[in-house]
């Protein structure tokens, strides 16, 4: 991770403009202050980008946060949502901080999973930034075409040094479904964030037990294990790939 950190360093001071990327399901908790610091401190021009907003159905909750978020843009790789205006705002910031020549190199940088790589494909028309599910998997820094006017700078995600929250990390899917070690205590973490969602998913009742719910979504799937028990940690396991996979939303 360390040497991640000295990759994201050096984009801040290669890039003319910084996009830091924020799951729009979970805007705060994506936010990066030692990196918002770090640009800050440079002066360069920060642009926040929640993506994934496919994945929300309330819109007005992600509203909100463009009064606090400044400037900010809303984007879906995945439908390519709000790329254009992203492009303007890109090439505006630009402007403003003086950038007198093409291609702007703009810095993409998040939290693993974010969708960075993703991103920058939708943006280029081409596959140029490998992506994957599974987080941790830009690992240097990459090069990327957008048009005649962009070059991105694709960067492995980090996270903030200090913080230890192994929780939050498998919901946002920084940690990813086949490393977390305790899936389940992820997964009723999801279920107190988005009350009812997992339960709707499965088909089963909401409870304020959230150990039970997975139990009980367990047993509907009849996901056992020797001794015919049901299989909490397998099936906590597989409800977190379905949410990090954007199944659940
Ligand atoms: N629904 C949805 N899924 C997305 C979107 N953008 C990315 N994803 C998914 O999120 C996962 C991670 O995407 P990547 O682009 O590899 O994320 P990254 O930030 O580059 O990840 P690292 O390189 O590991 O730091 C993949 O499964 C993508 O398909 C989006 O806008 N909507
Ligand atoms: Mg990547």
């Amino acid at each position: 991770m360390a040497n991640f950190w000295s990759i994201v360093n050096n984009v801040i001071r290669e890039a003319d403009v910084l996009l830091l990327l924020l799951d729009a399901r979970l805007v705060n908790e994506t936010r990066n202050p030692e990196i918002e610091k770090k640009v800050k401190a440079i002066g360069k021009p920060l642009i926040y980008v929640i993506t994934k907003s496919d994945l929300v159905e309330n819109k007005e909750f992600v509203e909100a946060h463009k009064k606090e978020l400044k400037p900010c843009v809303f984007v879906s790789a995945n439908k390519y949502y709000g790329t254009t205006i992203l492009r303007e705002r890109i090439l505006i910031e630009a402007k403003k901080h003086k950038v007198k020549y093409l291609p702007v190199k703009v810095g993409v940088l998040g939290y693993p999973n974010v969708g960075k790589s993703s991103l920058i494909n939708a943006m280029s028309g081409r596959s140029g930034a490998p992506t994957s599910m599974m987080s941790g998997y830009t690992k240097s820094l990459q090069k990327i075409r957008g048009d005649n006017s962009i070059l991105f700078l694709d960067t492995p995600g980090v996270i903030p040094f200090m913080e230890k929250e192994s929780e939050k990390h498998s919901m946002i899917g920084s940690v990813d479904f086949t490393k977390v070690k305790e899936p389940d205590l992820a997964v009723m973490n999801i279920m107190k964030q988005f009350p009812g969602k997992v339960e709707a998913y499965y088909g089963v009742e909401v409870l304020d037990d959230f150990e039970a719910s997975i139990e009980n979504i367990t047993i509907s799937r009849n996901i056992v294990k020797s001794g015919n028990q049901p299989n909490i940690d397998k099936m906590a396991r597989t409800i977190l790939k379905e949410w990090q996979k954007g199944n659940i939303k």
